[in-house]
């Protein structure tokens, strides 16, 4: 006989399948005029509305979304964040990696299981695009929620950096000869919610589940509920223990769900303001952090009480790499492959200031890398094929350290797709790189997607290799992508020999004037011929833009290091 509680996971298994459906979305990708902080200027939406809509599923779901690229003159394409596309690589998204950016007038579909619950969000994925509002939440429902009970109701808070400019002009001034300092765009204000504050009404004695989300461009932020405590149940859609904070630093890209109760009792009601700041400094453990762009929200109990704003002394946020795993999950067994990813500051040729990995910035190739691999045949682990994007290749059931020593003052937030990986270590400011040493490393470490990594220090992150396909590990400051701060992982090649990829996700690549086949330059009869491969980034940004006599488009500039 089967012990109970397996015979309870066979019927909560089956009685899911039963149930699951397939959501669907039909989007229209459209220009838009909006104003989230009194100033309107043109933004991406969605069915021609803005804010873009939120994907809701329930695990198990299938989720579908048909999207049609109405922009006219840009290209598009949208990643979910966080979803590890499980057998389905090619629905990951981003450009040049897992498909074509996609041209105007022309549709793709994703569609993908929502395997495992939690708070995620989509964004394009698609050359510095996503600042210019493409985005939104994705929420993965629990059919058994373990923190059942622990809340009564639930809200969303989305927060991000925004700028009164378009990206394209943005990165256009950025990646510049006229910019050899390489000074970041700045933002204009801050959203909450994609406006201007947030109100939440709270009823005494309620606790509130607060999925939090931070949909940044750059900026890092922090959060605090005045006198109350956040009790955080979940990082990045992974379970952790229970543990109150006071206050909390979200990098871009990573989530935090929340639980917040209502002090307080039916006859003294009074509102809780909480306060959002954005830091424009480089790194907030370090002297001088200026905090320009603040914005506090409510928790409302009584409108016609008084809101007073937050004050906060210092900011001291909980050091999230000592987070535990609800589940105690111990660290993985050793690696068999380390992947080093050691960066810094380097300028090209033409003075424009770029993000050097090992040496050189990430480069999109021709082919989208995965279309390589599927193409290449028993070239495909060989890492020449796949050119400038810092191939890294490992095998089906390797266990994968990726060390990132960051050789810069700025704390770079890194996502690795495809994957949740435990956190090893993650040392604040000024520790240098990984010296190697076990000792460091957390034995229950804290799983998550996306890490902040401190200036002139690094952090450690380990994953098991089990789901074949073509995954991006970047730093997720949207300028910094464009910089080249990327390296690709190229997982279990042998089983991606020949994948289909779904025909209207070819025909973008037709539309679009990409080729689909062979190396990273197209080369399909002799993919250890590199010829064609362009290792230097172009010299003109370009972003997003459709052009479609220029495309593609490549041009020569050699990369030095500074000295
Ligand atoms: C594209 O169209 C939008 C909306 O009309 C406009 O604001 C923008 O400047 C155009 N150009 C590019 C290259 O995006
Ligand atoms: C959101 O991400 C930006 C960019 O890293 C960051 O500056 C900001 O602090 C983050 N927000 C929060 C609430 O942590
Ligand atoms: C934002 O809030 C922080 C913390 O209370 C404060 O130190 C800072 O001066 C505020 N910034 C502005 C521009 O008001
Ligand atoms: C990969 O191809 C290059 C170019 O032909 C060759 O020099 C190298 O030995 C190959 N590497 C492996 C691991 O086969
Ligand atoms: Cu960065």
């Amino acid at each position: 006989m089967l012990p109970s509680s397996l015979t309870a996971l066979i019927a909560g298994a089956l009685a899911a399948v039963a149930s699951a459906k397939v959501v669907k979305y039909n989007w229209d990708v459209t220009w838009v005029n909006a104003a989230p902080d009194g100033f309107s200027r043109p933004v991406i939406g969605v069915n021609n509305q803005w804010p873009c809509p939120e994907i809701r599923a329930t695990e198990g779901d299938t989720i579908r979304v048909k999207m049609n690229n109405k922009l006219g003159n840009q290209t598009a394409s949208i990643h979910f964040h966080g979803i590890n596309q499980i057998s389905t690589n090619w629905m990951d998204g981003p450009s040049f990696a897992t498909q074509c950016p996609v041209p105007p007038g022309e549709s793709i579909t994703y569609e993908f299981v929502a395997d495992t619950a939690g708070t995620y969000w989509w964004h394009s994925h698609n050359m510095g695009q996503y600042p210019d509002g493409f985005r939104g939440p994705l929420i993965v429902e629990d059919r058994r929620d373990p923190n059942r009970g622990s809340y009564d109701e639930e809200r969303i808070l989305t927060i991000s950096d925004w700028h009164h400019e378009q990206s394209l002009k943005l990165g256009k001034a950025f990646l510049n000869p006229g910019n050899p300092l390489g000074i970041p765009p700045r933002a204009d204000s801050i959203l909450l919610n994609d406006g201007r504050g947030a109100d939440y009404d709270f009823k005494a004695g309620k606790k509130y589940r607060f999925r939090i989300i931070n949909m940044s461009a750059s900026a890092s932020a922090m959060i605090d509920f005045d006198s109350l405590d956040m009790e955080v149940i979940m990082n990045d859609a992974a379970h952790v223990k229970k543990q109150k904070v006071d206050q909390l630093r979200i990098t871009p890209a990573q989530r935090y769900d929340v639980v917040v109760k209502a002090k307080g009792n039916r006859r003294e009601k009074r509102n809780f303001g909480f306060l959002v700041s954005l830091d424009t400094n480089r790194d907030h453990t370090q002297p001088g952090a200026r905090w320009q762009l603040n914005q506090t929200g409510y928790l409302v109990m009584d409108p016609s009480k008084e809101k007073k704003p937050v004050v906060v002394d210092a900011w001291n946020p909980v050091d999230d790499s000592k987070f535990k795993p609800r589940n105690n999950a111990k660290i993985l067994p050793a690696p068999d492959k380390t992947l080093v990813f050691t960066f810094e500051h380097c300028a090209d040729e033409h003075g424009i200031l770029r993000h050097c990995v090992n040496g050189s910035p990430f480069v999109n190739p021709k082919v989208p890398t995965l279309y390589t691999a599927a193409t290449t045949g028993e070239h495909n682990t060989n890492e020449t094929v796949y050119g400038p994007v810092h191939p890294f290749i490992v095998s089906s059931g390797d266990i994968v350290d990726i060390v990132v020593n960051n050789h810069d003052v700025g704390v770079h937030p890194f996502h690795l797709h495809g994957h949740h990986f435990q956190v090893l270590t993650r040392p604040f400011t000024g520790a240098g790189d990984w010296s190697g040493s076990s000792d460091e490393l957390n034995k229950r470490p804290p799983r998550r997607d996306t890490v902040s990594v401190y200036g002139n220090s690094h952090a450690v992150l380990r994953f098991e290799a089990d789901n074949p396909g073509v995954y991006l590990f970047h730093c997720h400051i949207e300028w910094h992508v464009e910089m080249g701060l990327s390296a690709t992982i190229i997982e279990a090649p042998d089983v991606l020999r020949d994948i289909a990829i779904p025909n209207d996700h070819i025909n973008a690549c037709k539309k679009a004037g990409i080729p689909f086949e062979g190396n990273a330059a197209g080369n399909v009869d002799e993919p250890l011929d590199t010829t064609g491969i362009e290792y230097d980034p172009p010299l003109e940004y370009t972003g997003a833009e459709w052009i479609p006599t220029l495309i593609p488009r490549f041009r020569r500039s050699r990369v030095a290091r500074l000295a």
